[in-house]
């Protein structure tokens, strides 16, 4: 099963988004145009609640980017953004969510970041999705999406933790790169986990 796995492409996350991330929507054409290579397609939603620990904004005195400690876990804090039933929360318009499977939401405890598809960052919840694959007999998992550096880096390591075969697609994905060079960093990261990047 040719299964693709579409990482946070919402309107935050794209240029004039609240954590916008450069050139995030020059994916979008590769992501519709990969499409139809696929079997199964399934998606990620980072959906906060408006109080989420990850927000800047609910720590007074914290700016965007600050590094804290939340519920014993080091956390980033970042500018309000994929609030639940907003706008910012939604798929890009241009974004071809009629042939999207199956979505799976995350980052909705609000004592929590979840940066991955599969678990928080603490490991201490599953958002089902690993369940979900294996049960209908996933192996492989092409990965696209935004950002390189967050979201599609965890989602791989923890892809690669829990058995199955991942492949990156770089050229459908796009990072924050906060650091210099984060995103060369985090597509060698997942090389090293035993990811390949095409
Ligand atoms: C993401 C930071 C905070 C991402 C989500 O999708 O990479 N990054 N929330
Ligand atoms: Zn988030």
């Amino acid at each position: 099963m040719k299964t693709l796995l579409l990482i946070d492409i919402q309107n935050d996350f794209m240029p004039g988004g609240a954590l916008a991330v450069p050139d995030g929507d020059e994916i979008i054409p590769v992501v519709n145009a990969l499409m139809v290579d696929f079997d199964l397609i399934v998606a990620t939603q980072d959906w906060h609640p408006p109080d989420h620990g990850s927000f800047a904004a609910n720590h007074p005195g914290a700016k965007f980017f600050d590094q804290i400690e939340l519920d014993g876990l080091p956390q980033t804090l970042w500018p309000v953004h994929c609030v639940q039933n907003t706008g910012g929360a939604l798929f890009a318009p241009s974004l071809e969510t009629r042939r999207i499977d199956r979505l799976f939401t995350k980052g909705i405890n609000p004592r929590i970041d979840s940066y991955s598809g599969f678990f928080d960052n603490g490991h201490r919840a599953s958002t089902g999705m690993g369940e979900w694959l294996k049960a209908r007999g996933v192996r492989q998992l092409s990965v696209a999406g935004v950002a390189t550096d967050y979201c599609v880096k965890y989602t791989v390591l923890d892809a690669l933790a829990e058995g199955f075969e991942v492949e990156v697609i770089a050229e459908a994905c796009r990072g924050v790169n906060l650091g210099a060079g984060d995103v060369e960093c985090a597509l060698e990261e997942m090389r090293q986990a035993g990811a390949r990047i095409v």
